[in-house]
């Protein structure tokens, strides 16, 4: 780079790069129809806005919940929550959290199709979501979960390897709102089949 003028003058030079690459789950065989969230059939990360295909919001606590939205880029994601990515987008109750939701419970459900057995498929992942994940249910039974509450800043890794059903199977993700008025609220997760 050259520093123009004819006499002293400020000059700086400063580039970013990162080697760490996010980690894509595709969907796999063993677990039709299973996508982590923000993304559409092709795995493509969707718009603000848009309603995800493959999660729906079946219980919530604002008058609005009804379809799982892909949250506005906006703050407060790449701040107090985890930046999006190319694998995955978070989810709300509407688009626009700085805007806010009720304080209470949200169950984000997704369903997919095991198409070759049940026993010896591994499913894991990792859950960020605002505020707390209290509750993680596969075709109805409660699993076992331990998360930090707030849970928005950082991933929560988890794997399921119980609780399949060849066919179709239900997965739901029960996340509350903390505080006592409306305030952000949000889920995200991204899956993987292990062999
Ligand atoms: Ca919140």
């Amino acid at each position: 780079m050259r520093n123009g003028g004819s006499s002293d003058n400020p000059t700086g030079f400063r580039v970013e790069m990162s080697a760490s690459v996010e980690p894509v789950f595709p969907p796999a065989p063993q677990f039709l129809g299973l996508f982590s969230t923000g993304v559409g059939d092709s795995g493509q990360v969707l718009g603000d806005g848009a309603s995800d295909p493959h999660y729906t919001l079946v219980s919530g606590a604002s008058a609005d919940a009804a379809a799982a939205q892909v949250t506005n880029n906006v703050w407060p994601i790449g701040h107090a929550w985890l930046a999006n990515s190319a694998a995955s987008r978070w989810l709300s109750p509407r688009a626009d959290q700085s805007g806010s939701s009720a304080p209470g419970f949200y169950t984000y459900r997704t369903t997919f199709t095991v198409s070759d057995g049940s026993q010896g498929i591994w499913l894991s992942g990792r859950v960020s979501c605002d505020d707390a994940l209290v509750a993680v249910r596969l075709n109805g039974a409660a699993v076992s979960w331990t998360a930090g509450n707030p849970n928005y800043g950082y991933w929560t890794d988890f794997s399921l390897h119980e609780g399949f059903v060849e066919g179709a199977n239900t997965l739901e993700f029960v996340v509350r709102n903390g505080g006592s008025s409306d305030n952000p609220t949000g889920f995200r997760v991204e899956l993987k089949a292990e062999p």
